[in-house]
């Protein structure tokens, strides 16, 4: 079995953009990096107040199932120390598996351990924004990215700002 999964990345405690790039990196390194966006600094959202974070989104084609790209993304979130502390509160490093598909047909999943397409991914600019960047005619729930986009208050999708930063690994060509 294998699949193709997009990933939202993002962290707001440590060195978040030298974390991002560690998880592009490793993906490179395992063999399965196919994409990644632009970095993007984002307002917290869920209400809980703390620093604003960096946001990526990366897409990977993984030899195993969804639920292995999810094991592969707590290694990374294990590899930067990250402790799970408060919901939606500051972390240094978050790996979610977005949406994947199997044979080009979306994966769903109703598992609470692994949830398919992420439930809370039509309501975030933060993974919306990143995503369209680089996979503009992508469906989520059956819908253009776009039109999610324009679900959403127009101030929380400006509040995606790209930034200058990059995750391109070492001798990266895309
Ligand atoms: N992650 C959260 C909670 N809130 N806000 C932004 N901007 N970016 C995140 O990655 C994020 C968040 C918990 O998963
Ligand atoms: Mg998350
Ligand atoms: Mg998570």
């Amino acid at each position: 079995m294998s699949c193709r999964a997009v990933l939202s990345i993002g962290g707001n405690q440590g060195d978040p953009l030298a974390l991002l790039r560690g998880v592009v990196a490793a993906a490179a390194g395992d063999g399965i990096l196919r994409g990644f966006s632009s970095v993007y600094a984002t307002p917290p959202w869920g209400g809980v107040d703390q620093d604003d974070f960096l946001n990526a989104v990366l897409v990977v084609d993984h030899p195993g199932s969804p639920r292995d790209v999810l094991e592969w993304g707590f290694a990374r979130e294990r590899a930067a120390g990250r402790t799970r502390a408060v919901r939606w509160g500051p972390r240094t490093l978050d790996v979610d598996v977005v949406s994947a598909e199997e044979d080009g047909a979306t994966v769903t999943s109703g598992d609470d351990s692994l949830t398919l397409p992420h439930p809370r991914a039509a309501e975030r600019a933060f993974v919306l924004v990143p995503w369209m960047e680089i996979e503009p005619t992508a469906r989520l729930n059956g819908l253009a990215l776009s039109a999610h986009l324009d679900a959403l208050d127009p101030a929380e999708v400006a509040g995606v700002r790209r930034t200058t930063g990059s995750l391109a690994p070492e001798g990266w060509v895309g």
